[in-house]
């Protein structure tokens, strides 16, 4: 038997990220242990044993072998066995908000993504004003909620650990589509928001240069490790090291960027 438990992840998943950040805020980042995944290699048998066939993570099993998938599931199954240090709302009203709030997750990760992944000029404006409804949405439920503050509630809580991995990987929208969040009163409380969201200590695990590098073959519509056309080497892959590669030209609409202009051969 494991003596902690294990999350199978791919290090720059958002959705990973948000059971990364939970356990930062909880003081318990060795509580338990992560183990990467590629996620431009068919998943391996004895993982796909343990799923049951899906190939989504982050997936958690438990010291008895016991399997959890979804990473909001993760997040309230480490809040719940790790309840010493609470990050999720202790008032049932409060708690509630929260979940209201994060309801429109999905829409908000999809928004970003189907923004991010588009190479049609004719779709770019529905598609940026499709990601502009769900802002305004955020800034509404902001201003109600806690006006004069920054985060939902008083600090940066559930509903931040939730959304800050999404923000971060619209990073791969300010460089590839120029998107930047309008300088309009509308959008000031949620701009504020997402500003702390950020730059929190807890939710340093990803830098902008890596999600842009990494997410390219995303911007040539190109998702979850798929190779884009032409290519041999996916922007997702461990060698070479992000680090060690240029940022990656923008023209996405236009064409394919190859292997060797991403340094990736
Ligand atoms: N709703 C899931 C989404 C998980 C997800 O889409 N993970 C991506 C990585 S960011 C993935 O594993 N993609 C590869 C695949 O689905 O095969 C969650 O919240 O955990």
């Amino acid at each position: 038997m494991r003596d902690k438990p294990v999350i199978y992840h791919i290090p720059v998943c958002p959705f990973s990220q948000r059971v990364e950040i939970l356990l930062d805020l909880k003081g318990l980042r060795s509580a338990v242990e992560f183990q990467v995944v590629d996620i431009t290699k068919p998943r391996e048998a004895w993982l796909l044993e343990k799923t049951r066939g899906t190939t989504a993570l982050p997936v958690l099993e438990d010291e008895q072998g016991r399997i959890l998938k979804e990473s909001l599931v993760l997040m309230s199954y480490i809040e719940e066995r790790f309840p010493a240090t609470p990050v999720a709302r202790q008032d049932p009203y409060e708690r509630a908000v929260e979940r209201l709030f994060i309801t429109r997750e999905g829409p908000f990760g999809n928004a970003g993504y189907g923004m991010v992944m588009n190479r049609d000029r004719a779709k770019t404006e529905e598609k940026r004003k499709a990601l502009l409804d769900q802002y305004a949405w955020l800034d509404d439920m902001l201003r109600f909620h806690n006006p004069e503050g920054t985060f939902l509630f008083d600090r940066f809580g559930w509903a931040e650990t939730v959304y800050t991995p999404l923000l971060m990987r619209f990073w791969f929208l300010d460089h590839y589509e120029g998107f930047a969040l309008p300088d309009d009163p509308a959008f000031a409380r949620v701009a504020k928001w997402k500003a702390a969201c950020l730059s929190h200590p807890a939710a340093q695990q990803v830098r902008f240069d890596q999600i842009v590098k990494l997410y390219y073959d995303y911007a040539v519509g190109a998702g979850n490790g798929a190779l884009p056309a032409g290519r041999t080497v996916s922007s997702f892959t461990f060698t070479p090291d992000w680090r060690d590669r240029p940022m990656p030209p923008t023209d996405k609409y236009d064409r394919i960027a190859t292997d060797a202009e991403l340094g990736l051969v």
